[in-house]
C-alpha cells in the first residue's frame, strides 16, 4: 500500500486535529445508531492522533480497551470533482469499522498498519461529510498476538497473572487512532503499486498502473539523472536503473536518491505521480556474518516502543526526531521495530538516518495450546500488509516474523511450532526474497527453538542477570555464552535483540544491586563484552531505548525501567557508557 501523496496529481489532507470521541462499553452504539453520528450529551473533545488513555484519565478512560466513537467533519473540495477519492488511515488501535455520511465504507486490516478506503460514490465534492470511526482496543484471540480479557485470568485460577488492561505482553495496549488520517484524491488513472529493489549498483523497478500507457521512471542523485520510459503492458513494466558511479547509503553516510515514477497516457501526457527517497545498498548474511554494501557489520542499537507521556501511542514527532538525534548521539546504527510495526514517519526518519531496520510483525508471545488455523492464516496476512507497506524502504534491512513464541514453555512449542515456522517464513520469503528473515526467541522456547531451521539471523532475547541470577553478572555472562555456543550449531549470524536490565533513574549503590543506574550499565557492558567476543555473533539491541508505561501488575511499578534514557528522554548512566562502548564519543 503506497503512503498519501502531495503533488501536482495527487492531494492528501491531514484531518489531524480535535475530534470528539463517546465510549461505549456495552456496544449499544449500532443500535444507537452512531454511525449516522454520536451522541455529544456523552462526548469528549480528543486529539487526533492521540491514544485515548492518558487524555481522558480523569474522565475514567484510562484503562479502557472497549468500543470507543470518533467523529470528525470534513470537507471534499470541489476542485476535485471528477476525482477518486479515500480515507487512509495510518493505523487505528486495534480494530476499527469507518463510516461517512451513515454508510459503512470498510474496516481496518491487521493491526498496527495502514487501511485505505475508497469513498467513491459516498462523498460528494463541494460538500461536508460526516466521518464516524469506531475503535477497539481488545485484540483477537485468534490474532498473532493473542488477546486476553479480564475474566481469564479467573477462569484460569491465576488471579496473579491478572494485568490491568487485560494482555499478554509487557507494554500499555494504548487505545485510539495513533496516527494520521488523510483524505486523498488521485485521478481515475493512476499508479497502483511499485516495488522498488535496490542494491550496489542501482535500482531494480517495477510499476502497476490502473489506465495510462507507458511508464517514465527517473532516479536523481549523485549529479546524475538516471532515466527510462517503457510501454505498458498488461499495466506494468519493469526497469533496471544504474548511475554511472553509484553513491551508496549506509549508517555513516545516509545518502538518498530521489526516485520518480510518471505515468503517461497514449498522448504523451504525464498524468499521475509518485516519488520516494531511495538509498543504494546491499544487506545481506555470509555465513556468520552480516554484510552491509559488502563490508562486515556488527548491528548496535535498541528495542524501542512507539509511546510517550499524554500521546500514549500517538505519533509524537518531537519526540520522534529527538529519539533519531539520541541514537547517533549514542553511537547506534540499527533498530528493531519491538513489538509491532512503527508508523510511516519513523520509516522516512530512518532513511534520513541512516538506520538499518529490522521490521518486525505485531506477534508476541504466541501461545501454541491455543495456535489454530486461524491464528496462521491472520499471522501471515499481518506479514502480506507489513510487506507491501515497508517493501521500498532503504532502511528497513530484515523482517522479524515473531517475538518470543513459546514464552510459556508450553510442551505444544515443540509439537506444533515447526511446520507452523516453515509455512510462515516460506509465506514471508515468497513475498520478499530479498531481505533476511529472522524472531526473536525467548529462552523458555529453548536454545533448539524450531523457527531457527527457518530463519537466515539466529535473533534471541536474554536476561540471564536479571530475571535468573539475580545481580550475578558472572554467572549471567556463563549463562549467555553457552547460549550463543548452543545456537551457532545453525551456522547462521546470531542477533541478541534484546538484553537489559530495569533501572531507576537516580537510584545507585556501590556494589552490584538491582534497579541502580550502575547495575543497569555494568549489565549492559558485560553483556556487550561476550557479543564482541563471540565470533558468530554479529550484533546486540539493548532492551530498551527508553522506559516506556506497561499494563499494571504487581512485578512493575506502572513502567518498564530498562530504557537507557528515561522516558522523558534524559540519559541513565548506561546512556553515557554505551556511548563510549559504542565509539560515539
Ligand atoms: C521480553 C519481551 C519484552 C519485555 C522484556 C522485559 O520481549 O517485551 O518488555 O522481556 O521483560 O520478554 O523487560
Amino acid at each position: 500500500m503506497m503512503p498519501p501523496v502531495n503533488n501536482r496529481f495527487r492531494s492528501a489532507l491531514d484531518l489531524s486535529g480535535v475530534w470528539q470521541i463517546a465510549f461505549d462499553p456495552e456496544a449499544e452504539g449500532d443500535a444507537k445508531g452512531w454511525a449516522n453520528g454520536i451522541d455529544k450529551g456523552l462526548s469528549f473533545a480528543i486529539a487526533v492522533p492521540g491514544s485515548w488513555n492518558e487524555q481522558l484519565a480523569e474522565a475514567g478512560f484510562m484503562n479502557y480497551v472497549g468500543d470507543a466513537w470518533y467523529e470528525t467533519r470534513f470537507f471534499v473540495p470541489e476542485l476535485s470533482a471528477g476525482r477518486s477519492h479515500s480515507l487512509y488511515f495510518g493505523s487505528a488501535d486495534y480494530v476499527a469499522d469507518v463510516w461517512v455520511n451513515g454508510q459503512h465504507i470498510g474496516s481496518s486490516g491487521a493491526a498496527m498498519l495502514p487501511f485505505d478506503l475508497s469513498l467513491d460514490g459516498i462523498v460528494t465534492p463541494g460538500e461536508e461529510a460526516v466521518l464516524v470511526v469506531r475503535v477497539n482496543a481488545s485484540l483477537d484471540p485468534d490474532g498473532p498476538t493473542q488477546g486476553i480479557t479480564q475474566e481469564t485470568y479467573q477462569e484460569q485460577k491465576r488471579p496473579r497473572d491478572e494485568y490491568l488492561p487485560a494482555v499478554r505482553f509487557d507494554f500499555f495496549p494504548f487505545g485510539g487512532l495513533n496516527r494520521p488520517i488523510y483524505l486523498t484524491s488521485k485521478s481515475a488513472s493512476a499508479i497502483r503499486d511499485y516495488t522498488a529493489i535496490s542494491d550496489m549498483a542501482g535500482v531494480t523497478f517495477s510499476v502497476e498502473a490502473e489506465g495510462g500507457a507507458a511508464a517514465l521512471v527517473r532516479l536523481i542523485g549523485g549529479g546524475e539523472t538516471v532515466e527510462q520510459q517503457q510501454e505498458l503492458v498488461d499495466g506494468c513494466a519493469s526497469f533496471e536503473l544504474a548511475p554511472a558511479a553509484p553513491k551508496l547509503w549506509s549508517p555513516d553516510s545516509p545518502f538518498l536518491y530521489r526516485l520518480e515514477i510518471i505515468l503517461i497516457d497514449a498522448a504523451g501526457a504525464a498524468i499521475d505521480q509518485i516519488s520516494q527517497k531511495i538509498g543504494l545498498r546491499e544487506f545481506r548474511v555470509e555465513g556468520t556474518s552480516l554484510l552491509l554494501n559488502g563490508e562486515p557489520i556488527i548491528l548496535k542499537g535498541f528495542g524501542k516502543h512507539e509511546e510517550s507521556p499524554l500521546h500514549g501511542r500517538g505519533l509524537n514527532l518531537p519526540q520522534l526526531v529527538k529519539d533519531f538525534h539520541l541514537l547517533k548521539w549514542i553511537g547506534a546504527n540499527s533498530v528493531r521495530t519491538s513489538h509491532y510495526p512503527y508508523s510511516e514517519e519513523f520509516l522516512d526518519l530512518a532513511d534520513e538516518f541512516g538506520i538499518l531496520v529490522v521490521d518486525e510483525v505485531f506477534s508476541i508471545n504466541l501461545d501454541f495450546r491455543h495456535v489454530n488455523d486461524s491464528t496462521l492464516a491472520n499471522h501471515k496476512a499481518a506479514i502480506s500488509e507489513l510487506i507491501a507497506r515497508d517493501k521500498n524502504r532503504t532502511c528497513v534491512v530484515a523482517w522479524s516474523l515473531s517475538n518470543e513464541p513459546g514464552y510459556l514453555a508450553e510442551p505444544e512449542y515443540r509439537e506444533k511450532s515447526a511446520p507452523y515456522w516453515k509455512e510462515i517464513f516460506a509465506h514471508a520469503r515468497a513475498l520478499d526474497p530479498t531481505r533476511p528473515m529472522t524472531h526473536a526467541n525467548v529462552g523458555y522456547a529453548g536454545n533448539d527453538d524450531p523457527a531457527f531451521a527457518e530463519s537466515d539471523i539466529v535473533g534471541m532475547n536474554r536476561y540471564h542477570g536479571w530475571y535468573s541470577e539475580p545481580a550475578q553478572l558472572d554467572r549471567a555472562v556463563v549463562r549467555l555464552k553457552a547460549d550463543f555456543d548452543a545456537v551457532a550449531v545453525h551456522g547462521k549470524p546470531i542477533v541478541l535483540f534484546e538484553f537489559g536490565a530495569d533501572a531507576m533513574a537516580g537510584q545507585h549503590a556501590s556494589y552490584d544491586q538491582m534497579f541502580t543506574e550502575e547495575y543497569q550499565q555494568r549489565f549492559i557492558e558485560a553483556y556487550w563484552a561476550e557479543i564482541q567476543a563471540h565470533p558468530a555473533v554479529a550484533g546486540g539491541h539493548v532492551w530498551n531505548f527508553a522506559d516506556f508505561r506497561t499494563a499494571q501488575h504487581g512485578r512493575r511499578v506502572v513502567h518498564n525501567l530498562k530504557g537507557v534514557f528515561t522516558r522523558t528522554r534524559e540519559p541513565k548512566m548506561a546512556a553515557w557508557g554505551l556511548r563510549k562502548l559504542w565509539g560515539a564519543e
